[in-house]
């Protein structure tokens, strides 16, 4: 199924709803030709022929077995459809035992995961590999959405209510989230990952309170954080940080500097204008630059943001 989707199946569970899908679009198709073709056939043999003498169409009033047989195979058909339609479904809504829990809350526009030790992590959900992990989903403000695409569950995430979806992710890898209800400007920013982690390097990772390498966590150093956010958060498809410059300037260096503005001015590129060129980039705009960067006043939160002021400042 890897080329025909474009979220390869990420988990048994996956593979059997790719599998329902396909028997119930090879059976609709069967009888999709079927019918469309005797209608088609039918319609040119028993056309209207000139002279029409011979033409007569003969009184049937019924066929006890055919009648029958019509009524049979597509009850025979559907009740099946329904029987593994419903097995499939049972086994994606009851999570296995001893599934490991994980709480996210989405709020606008980012993912809150918490862990039941306590670690916290934004828009990052780590997992080992192997082991069933059960969801358990709320919102703070607005309507949102958990979507798995590689795992074929998507879930509502509601105010007020704590709605659950589980998996059982098979391989390591990092697989995408889509928050699937529209839920304001931020909406198509709404994105996170599961990482699911080999058994032995989540342990690992757990063991190192849940910040080693490029990780997330509460006591991640400011500097690794902004640095994680700023490639997270598509600054860099804008920006170099070292080599050719794209869009807008290169980071390196700009703290400290003197930077020319559209309309004359200058300014001081102290930690203040660092943070307003992030949440508020219209209002002063670098010279010879298009005003193009967009705001992340909604998107990333002040703590979020001081990160980055910190990481852009060790950027000499
Ligand atoms: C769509 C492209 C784009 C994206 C994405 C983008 N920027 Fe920008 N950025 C620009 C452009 C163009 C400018 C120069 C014009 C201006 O000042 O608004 C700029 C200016 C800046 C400046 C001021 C630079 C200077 O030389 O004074 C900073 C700091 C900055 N961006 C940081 C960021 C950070 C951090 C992110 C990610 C959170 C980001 N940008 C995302 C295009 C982008
Ligand atoms: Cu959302």
């Amino acid at each position: 199924m890897d080329n025909v989707l474009a979220f390869g199946a990420a988990s048994g569970q996956a593979g059997r709803v790719d599998a329902l899908f396909v028997m119930i679009a090879v059976i609709g198709g069967f009888f999709f030709f079927l019918t469309q073709g005797l209608l088609i056939y039918f319609a040119v043999k028993y056309r209207r022929r000139l002279p029409d003498r011979d033409n007569e169409t003969p009184a049937i009033t019924g066929n006890p077995l055919l009648e029958f047989l019509w009524i049979l195979i597509p009850s025979i058909v559907v009740v099946v459809i329904f029987y593994y339609g419903w097995r499939v479904y049972t086994d994606q809504r009851i999570p296995a035992a001893g599934a490991t829990e994980v709480h996210v809350t989405a709020r606008q526009w980012m993912y809150e995961i918490r862990y039941p030790d306590g670690r916290t992590a934004i828009n990052e959900i780590r997992v080992p590999a192997g082991k069933p992990v059960k969801f358990l989903l709320s919102a703070a403000d607005v309507l949102h959405g958990f979507y798995l695409p590689d795992f074929r569950v998507k879930m509502d995430m509601i105010p007020g209510r704590v709605t659950t979806l589980w998996v059982q992710p098979d391989r390591p890898g990092s697989y995408q989230i889509f928050c699937t209800v529209y839920c304001g400007t931020g909406h198509s920013n709404m994105l996170a990952k599961l990482i699911v982690m080999s058994p032995h390097e989540y342990e690992e990772w757990v063991e190192h309170g849940g910040r080693e390498g490029d990780e997330g966590g509460e006591h991640e150093p400011l500097v690794v954080r902004g640095e994680r956010i700023l490639s997270n958060a598509g600054c860099l498809n804008c920006h170099a940080v070292e080599g050719k410059e794209k869009i807008g300037p290169n980071l390196r260096g700009l703290h400290g500097s003197k930077v020319p503005l559209e309309g004359g001015k200058s300014v001081t590129a102290d930690e203040e204008y660092l943070r307003e060129s992030i949440v508020d980039p219209g209002e002063k705009v670098v010279k010879g630059y298009p005003n193009v960067m967009p705001t992340y006043k909604a998107s990333m939160p002040p703590d979020d943001v001081r990160a980055v002021v910190e990481y852009l400042k060790t950027l000499k």
